[in-house]
């Protein structure tokens, strides 16, 4: 159970399970790594719905002048790496994403007359595939992507206009949503021309950023129940705009009064209500100036954990990772096993379960 390159990990306290969108196929032709693909060298997440950079990234250090052509209709894949190139190390468990980092895929086009050269800033977008939450079986838009290897598969509609687009490849992780701020946007950009199909260049088109609020249900939200992250069941609302719809036969998409996505009736998760903050929010941490009591529960500093690596501890929330700030916990659920923590998602036990195995 305690290899030393697992030990290293957890004397080091927390390994990141980040992500980078690399590399396109096309009707299952691999276009190559990197080719047309906008990247930084970073896998870390965006947090901050406002950021400048939050339609194509920040800090990009690949960048070449490749267009790929995707013909309307095709069935395209897009796929994500735990670091460029893929695996960190061999048998990463945390490529090409960890395990933890449940949330919705998306995909959206912008119109630019030269991909290549295209800024990425100031453009409108619209949304053509989406993959949240299948509420049957708990699994996410992350889960089938890393059942498919890190694919991420979706199809070029049949009505999009023919032209040079940059294509937007996203994927929020949704682990620490249960307070505002703590959603993980994962995104690069790539640059495509479609060939044939047929005149829409999009319906209900936003700008990056502006089209997301923090306080959207499905960006602030707390995915567990009871432990499981599957939302409870309920439906999830994935943010931004409908996707473009295509009528029968690749025809122009109407462009009056689009029908609206259905809309789930989650409620977003109040972050600082009157009394203290909400359960699972922020109540202190360097540089806080919120509400330093609880609501809901009582107010503990998470990063003690990484404190104290190779031995069980009682958590109160397996799920805060807020790194050095304060949360508002309820109760104590979970253990969790730094000798086994490969990835900043730790290892966690019922009671049942952590009597069948010898402490570290
Ligand atoms: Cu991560």
């Amino acid at each position: 159970m305690k290899s030393s390159a697992v030990f290293a990990l957890a004397i080091a306290g927390v390994a990141y399970g980040h992500t980078i969108f690399q590399k396109v196929s096309v009707n299952g032709v691999d276009q190559g790594q990197l080719k047309a693909v906008r990247a930084p060298s970073s896998d870390y997440p965006i947090e901050n719905v406002n950021d400048a950079d939050f339609a194509c990234n920040k800090n990009i250090q690949f960048k070449d002048s490749n267009i790929i052509n995707i013909p309307a209709g095709a069935r395209v894949g897009a796929w994500w790496g735990h670091v460029i190139g893929g695996a960190q190390s061999p048998n990463d468990p945390d490529h090409p994403i960890a395990k933890s980092h449940k949330g919705p895929t998306m995909v959206y086009l912008a119109k630019v007359s030269n991909a290549a050269t295209a800024d990425a800033r100031g453009l409108k977008w619209f949304k053509i595939a989406e993959d949240g939450l299948t509420t049957s079986n708990g699994q996410w838009g992350v889960d089938r992507m890393i059942n498919n290897n890190g694919w991420q598969y979706f199809d070029m509609p049949s009505c999009v206009a023919p032209g040079n687009y940059l294509m937007r490849v996203e994927l929020i992780a949704l682990h620490s949503a249960y307070s505002q701020g703590g959603a993980q946007f994962y995104m690069e950009c790539a640059q495509i021309n479609v060939t044939g199909g047929g005149s829409s260049t999009g319906t209900d088109l936003v700008s990056f950023p502006g089209a997301y609020q923090a306080n959207h249900s499905g960006i602030t939200i707390n995915i567990y129940q009871n432990s499981v992250p599957n939302n409870g069941g309920q439906p999830y609302t994935i943010p931004g705009p409908p996707v473009l719809r295509c009528p029968a036969g690749g025809a122009p998409a109407p462009t009056s009064n689009p029908t609206p996505a259905p809309t789930a009736t989650a409620a977003p998760l109040p972050s600082q209500p009157a009394g203290g903050a909400a359960l699972y929010g922020q109540c202190g941490g360097t540089g806080w100036t919120g509400a330093t009591s609880c609501a809901q529960g009582t107010c503990k500093v998470v990063n003690d954990w990484y404190t104290r690596p190779i031995q069980w501890l009682v958590l109160d929330n397996p799920y805060a990772d807020c790194g050095n700030c304060d949360v508002c916990f309820r109760s104590l659920r979970a253990y969790q096993d730094f000798s086994n923590h490969s990835n900043h998602f730790p290892t966690f036990y019922t009671d049942e379960q952590r009597s069948s195995i010898p402490a570290a």
